[in-house]
């Protein structure tokens, strides 16, 4: 078992008070960010500029039930080597090119087989529910990982707020489609925009988190600002980025990397070390920053989770 109850930790793993109040008025601050952006005080990843040295000044608050342990992979990496193929598909290029991008007014809506459809400002989203820190594994279908400290709240209270119909059996979530603010939508890179999908139960599994920020601060805009899905388990092309559309629906949705190489990626994605890509083998990753590869983890070390959603399922079937 690796869950740690509260009277587990440690105190030299506990905030101290100064961190805390820092985190609390971070917080005050995303909460307050629809007054502020409006009134243009507040630029997304200004409180970013301000603080360059990330990572020796952040601390964890509280442990969270599926935080692992592992060491955070250095702030710089988490936001200079990114897959986000609107901006360019080099990893350094979403770097470069997203730091103009418009995050703010941002619109989320919410449609299909739901009872109360409507659109959201972000910043109403964010009231459903406090942020919170969740350190999780990040793994990549190409091979590589990192541990990400993001800052988040269930996807499932978003959910429970629209109220789903009973015919609603899938989640999509569409990201922003902007030729003029993402240059690769001027191109035939992915077919655009990028969309992702969860079946119903995988979306109201509490691992499951809309991310707001990472490192206690808002999200670099690299990193899908100023909303994005994170879904620990599964290879990181379902973790959608720069959310501005979530439609319940009763069939499975298509997704783009599913559209662009049918035989490459399925629907589910579940990080599964026994279950090679066409082209390379899944068994082992480098976590950014190390040398030698790791073995990598049946859903991505989440099993004991997430096991249970695919009981009686063929996962080479259903990849
Ligand atoms: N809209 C959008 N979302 C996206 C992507 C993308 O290209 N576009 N890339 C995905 C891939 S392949 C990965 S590994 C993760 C990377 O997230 P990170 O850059 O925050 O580490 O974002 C995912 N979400
Ligand atoms: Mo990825």
């Amino acid at each position: 078992m690796l869950l740690k109850r509260a009277s587990d930790i440690p105190p030299s793993e506990i905030t101290p008070e100064s961190h805390y109040r820092d985190r609390r008025r971070f917080l005050k601050t995303v909460a307050m960010t629809g007054a502020a952006l409006v009134s243009g005080a507040l630029k997304p990843g200004s409180l970013i500029a301000n603080v360059p040295d990330q990572d020796t000044q952040w601390k964890p608050g509280p442990r969270g039930p599926f935080d692992t342990n592992e060491q955070v992979t250095p702030y710089k990496d988490i936001t200079t080597y990114n897959n986000f193929y609107e901006f360019g598909s080099d990893k350094e290029d979403p770097s470069r090119n997203a730091q103009g991008f418009r995050t703010q007014p941002w619109i989320v809506k919410i449609d299909g087989e739901v009872r109360k459809p409507a659109s959201y400002h972000v910043e109403d989203l964010l009231k459903l529910h406090k942020q919170e820190d969740r350190i999780y594994r990040h793994r990549c279908v190409e091979g590589w990982s990192m541990v990400i400290p993001w800052l988040g709240f269930p996807m499932a209270d978003v959910i429970k707020k629209v109220e789903p119909t009973s015919r609603a059996k899938f989640v999509e979530l569409t990201t922003l489609y902007d030729p003029e603010q993402m240059p690769s939508h001027r191109t035939r890179l992915l077919p655009w925009p990028y969309v992702e999908g969860l079946r119903m139960d995988e979306a109201l599994h509490p691992l499951a988190i809309f991310a707001v920020g990472l490192y206690g601060k808002m999200l670099p805009n690299q990193n899908g600002a100023p909303f994005r899905l994170v879904v620990p388990w599964k290879y990181g092309f379902k973790s959608i980025k720069s959310v501005v559309r979530i439609r319940f629906v009763e069939q499975q949705p298509r997704t783009t990397w599913n559209d662009a190489a049918p035989n490459e990626y399925g629907f589910y994605s579940n990080v599964n070390p026994e279950v090679d890509h066409p082209r390379w083998s899944q068994k082992f990753e480098r976590r950014i920053g190390e040398f030698f590869k790791r073995r990598t983890l049946a859903f991505n070390g989440y099993a004991e989770q997430v096991a249970h959603l695919y009981s009686g399922m063929d996962l080479r079937k259903f990849f």
